[in-house]
């Protein structure tokens, strides 16, 4: 054969090859390297409200067939839908939705019975309300807003095609906190717009041709801005983030070419911080674990994911007795709390501390200059406000956290502080 000729063979043989190897190499091969994940959410105590709803999604997705697990999360949501759906944000409600009709099982009804998807529409006309009285911002955030879409598309929900197109411009400010892309926010997006073209383009949602065009411009824009925020490590925005920004990238591969993402070098570097103990909160851990096995939200109604495998080793370990040292050690770190002005002082915290008990030393210390409030979010505790002055969403303005002027990836309950370290609440907008 003429070389010319083997070439092309060679050239064809490597052509059929490529697609099918990239499906399955970019997925867990070691079914241990995800069982940290799964420790976390089985061990904790308290896995409430949204950080259930995302447990149960994951566990779903995943197949995971643990019934114990299971029916705490469902028997958790139950409460909550049962008591209070009124108190829940629309992204807290459309993820409750996904988690209980996800893969079709008995909980599903719950949906019907207690008319969510109604609410969810009702909740999702407030947050467009509450934008166009309050310049363009909405009741919560575009991450929550995309879920909503998500819900609903998914779950023949009503929304106006027309309104998505006016609200997911990749432009809108809503995707930005400061001059910050928010990953997590864009990559929620493109899952909501994927949903919402392969209704429109499957006939099941009738629109104008015009506004199946901007969905797709809309969903490649925005996977350009994820996919520039690629770190050389081959994370994807930060830790926290990337899993999401993988399910994005799963569903839109039609808007990137093949050589500008390698997927098998993002899923080792979420294996690396599986490993360093990264996700070790439930919602962390669940938030990331479907990537990892090739999925996406876009697979909740799927009956596929009914007959997920269970090999996974979900052996539950004993519980570590960890006996406090008689007398720990303790460091000493500079807090300051930064309005026009900054309030400093330096506060004694023992080895360990994180960043919340920081704060409530130097509460302690000085009162009315350190005083704060705090409310519980599915990531642990959030800041709410410091000497009286309250974040807003109408405004745009929260309570920052920084460590040597970098914002921090963590929150006030998980970031653990060292020794010497200067660290800063600061009043900003986003
Ligand atoms: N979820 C939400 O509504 C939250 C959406 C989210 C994009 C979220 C990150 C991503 C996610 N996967 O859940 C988000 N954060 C938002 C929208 C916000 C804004 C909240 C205000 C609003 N109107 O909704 C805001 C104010 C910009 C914000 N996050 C602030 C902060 C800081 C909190 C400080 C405080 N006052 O307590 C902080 C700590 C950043 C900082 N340096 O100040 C912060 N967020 C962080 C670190 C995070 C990550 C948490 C990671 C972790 N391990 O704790 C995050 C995952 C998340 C939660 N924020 Co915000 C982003 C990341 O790092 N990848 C839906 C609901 C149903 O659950």
């Amino acid at each position: 054969m003429r070389q010319s000729h083997q070439l092309s063979l060679v050239g064809l043989l490597l052509f059929s090859l490529i697609p099918s190897q990239l499906c399955e190499i970019c997925e867990v091969s070691e079914k241990n390297d995800i069982n940290p994940l799964l420790n976390t959410m089985i061990n904790s105590k308290y896995t409430r409200g949204t950080s259930a709803a995302n447990v149960l999604l994951s566990l779903k997705l995943v197949g995971i067939q643990n019934q114990i697990l299971r029916q705490k999360m469902v028997k958790e949501i139950k409460h909550i839908v049962k008591t209070g759906v009124s108190d829940l944000s629309s992204g807290e409600l459309a993820l409750i939705i996904l988690a209980l009709g996800a893969c079709r099982s008995p909980e599903e009804t719950l949906i019907y019975d207690y008319h969510l998807i109604d609410e969810l529409e009702n909740k999702f006309q407030a947050e467009i309300k509450n934008m166009e009285t309050h310049s363009d911002n909405p009741l919560t955030n575009y991450y929550q807003l995309s879920l909503d879409v998500l819900a609903l598309c998914l779950f023949d929900g009503n929304y106006s095609t027309a309104e998505v197109v006016k609200r997911f411009n990749p432009e809108n400010k809503n995707y930005y906190f400061g001059s910050q892309f928010s990953v997590d926010t864009g990559a929620m997006a493109v899952l909501a717009l994927t949903c919402v073209k392969r209704s429109l383009t499957s006939g099941q949602v009738k629109a104008d041709g015009g506004d199946l065009t901007k969905i797709s411009n809309y969903t490649k824009s925005l996977v350009e801005k994820i996919l520039c925020k690629k770190k050389r490590n081959g994370l994807i925005g930060n830790t926290f983030s990337t899993g999401e920004a993988m399910q994005a990238l799963f569903v839109s591969s039609d808007y990137y070419n093949e050589t500008e993402w390698n997927c098998r070098e993002t899923l080792n570097a979420v294996l690396m911080e599986i490993s360093r103990g990264a996700f070790n909160i439930p919602i962390a851990a669940a938030q990331v674990l479907p990537a990892l096995l090739g999925k996406t939200y876009l697979d909740v109604n799927k009956d596929s994911c009914v007959s997920g495998s269970d090999n996974f080793n979900i052996s539950i370990p004993e519980p570590i007795t960890v006996t406090p040292p008689e007398s720990q050690p303790h460091i000493s770190v500079n807090y300051s709390v930064r309005i026009n002005e900054t309030y400093s002082a330096n506060v004694t915290v023992p080895h360990g501390s994180v960043f919340l008990a920081v704060m409530e030393k130097a509460q302690k210390i000085n009162h009315t200059i350190f005083c704060f409030t705090m409310e519980e979010s599915s990531w642990g505790p959030y800041i709410t406000s410091v000497q009286g002055l309250w974040a807003s969403s109408n405004d745009r303005t929260y309570w920052e956290l920084l460590s040597g002027g970098k914002p921090l990836s963590q929150g006030a309950g998980s970031y653990v502080v060292h020794n010497g370290e200067n660290l800063e609440v600061r009043w900003s907008t986003y």
